[in-house]
């Protein structure tokens, strides 16, 4: 079985990005709320410029119009230093995403599976050193998460399925990892026991949003705002913060505007 990455699993040297278009502010949001256009343009912006200075190659994508979700690039695919799986995502108004992936995936990697039954999104999938943890959610099911588990091992990893606990969007709105052998994650994900074979540090309260964090190389990238997550953090890992607070109106975070490997 491979080691997830190789050194290390958050060791990163490409990023996929896709631009936002004009209808960004209509993405999905469970507040109903709406971003700035050009706020979110300027904060999409600065994030891949925080990537780039990470040295990361950016590969980046012309918006979609008619996929208002769809700079959250990381929901529709998976990919690893060895290849990629194009997913099928769960909510009405991203289904065909993937399709609009596929070009450059194949351009890219050698190494492309398909999901064909189910649906699975990639907000719901945390790899980690040894294993890859598969959130059934409410835009991951059963037959989806199945067939990914055997996708995934023909890459070479193993994985398991957990329950993403009810109300949160994906898996990773709620936990990160943050080394080999530690997680970031919101009292409810703890409770749930997912990661008793890990040390798990708890949001701090009120900052239960800032659990949706990036690891990239010697860097915790951290939303803006979380002050006690970023102090806390800062103790033992590199901390920056980044502002996300346009993306965070339409329930996404610091993960989802990228795909890495
Ligand atoms: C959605 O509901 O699909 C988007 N508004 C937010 C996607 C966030 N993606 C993620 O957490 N991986």
């Amino acid at each position: 079985m491979l080691s997830l990455y190789s050194p290390m699993f958050y060791n990163f040297s490409n990023a996929i990005v896709r631009f936002p278009g004009k209808s960004s502010v209509n993405g999905l949001s469970k507040a109903d709320l709406k971003p700035n256009l050009n706020l979110l343009r300027i904060q999409h912006r600065l994030y891949v410029d925080v990537l780039s200075n990470l040295g990361l190659k950016i590969y980046s994508l012309d918006a979609l119009e008619e996929f208002p979700d769809s700079i959250f690039v990381e929901d529709p695919a998976l990919t690893f230093k060895n290849g990629a799986i194009l997913l099928k995502p769960g909510v009405k108004s991203r289904m065909g995403e993937e399709d609009f992936l596929k070009p450059q995936l194949l351009n890219i990697f050698e190494n492309v599976l398909e999901l064909r039954n189910g649906t699975a999104e990639g907000g719901d999938v945390l790899k980690l050193h040894n294993e890859l943890i598969i959130g059934l959610s409410d835009r991951t099911n059963k037959l989806g998460a199945e067939e990914l588990q055997r996708l995934v091992l023909k890459l070479g990893y193993k994985s398991r399925i957990v329950k993403t606990p009810p109300g949160v969007l994906h898996l990773k709105s709620d936990c990160s990892a943050l080394d080999e052998e530690t997680i970031f994650a919101t009292p409810q994900i703890e409770k749930s026991k997912i990661f008793k074979n890990y040390k798990v540090i708890i949001t701090p309260r009120d900052e239960h949003a800032a659990a949706n964090l990036v690891r990239i190389n010697d860097k915790i990238l951290v939303s803006e705002g979380y002050q006690k997550t970023a102090e806390l953090l800062s103790k033992n890992y590199e901390v920056e913060t980044v502002n996300v607070s346009q993306v965070s109106k339409v329930d996404a975070g610091l993960s989802c505007m990228s795909l890495r490997w």
